[in-house]
């Protein structure tokens, strides 16, 4: 008897610290590179180290994309109110890097944020440079296309195409890659539990 309470008693203790995260674990933990010369969608200067202490939620996208950003953005709203109503509000930060220096200058990027009420979320932008890096460290994949001509019914209408990498890396509150979700639909209650616990480490 007093052997199976003690078996029972391990595996829970076990099972308790070995937890695993639920995304795209390869290669990680690893040092979040740190990001330098972008700005905010307030004009401000922007850091990783500002975030420190808290989980970072960041995707990867630009504001004229007609599908896969919006997509990802309407699950990471989701996985926002999740969070918020389990009580971790401002405990992580949703921060979406542009990976268009073009179009996305600070005031469209504050537009884009206000008319879609993204309050609580960061987007960055800044010299095509300073972004380049930023995609280069972390991954992503960035190819401009121009505007091409689209279908939709009868009508052709004209949409602003970059091929870009659909993804969301989470980096925990001590500035560590800890895992990656691939692809535009996202799993949001496994990203909820996944940051949870990495609040609470
Ligand atoms: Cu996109």
């Amino acid at each position: 008897m007093r052997k199976i309470a003690l078996s029972l008693t391990l595996v829970l203790l076990l099972s308790f610290l070995s937890y695993a995260l639920q995304g795209s674990t390869k290669g990680f933990p690893k040092k979040a590179p740190e990001i330098k010369g972008l700005i905010t969608d307030e004009g401000k200067p922007f850091s990783l180290e500002q975030l420190k202490g808290k989980v970072v939620i960041m995707t990867y996208g630009y504001t004229q994309c007609p599908h896969v950003c919006p997509t990802i953005l309407a699950y990471l709203e989701q996985v926002k109110e999740k969070l918020d109503k389990d009580g971790m509000k401002g405990k992580y930060k949703i921060v979406f890097v542009s990976v268009d220096p073009q179009h996305d200058t600070v005031q469209n990027l504050q537009k884009y944020k206000k008319e879609h009420g993204f309050n609580d979320f960061i987007f960055l932008t800044g010299s095509k440079e300073a972004l380049q890096k930023v995609w280069k460290d972390y991954h992503v994949y960035v190819k401009d296309k121009g505007v091409m001509e689209m279908k939709h019914g009868d009508m052709v209408m004209k949409h602003r195409m970059i091929d870009h990498t659909a993804k969301v890396t989470i980096i925990d509150k001590k500035g560590n890659i800890r895992e990656e979700f691939l692809g535009m639909y996202l799993p949001v209650d496994k990203i909820v539990q996944d940051v949870e616990t990495l609040i609470k480490e």
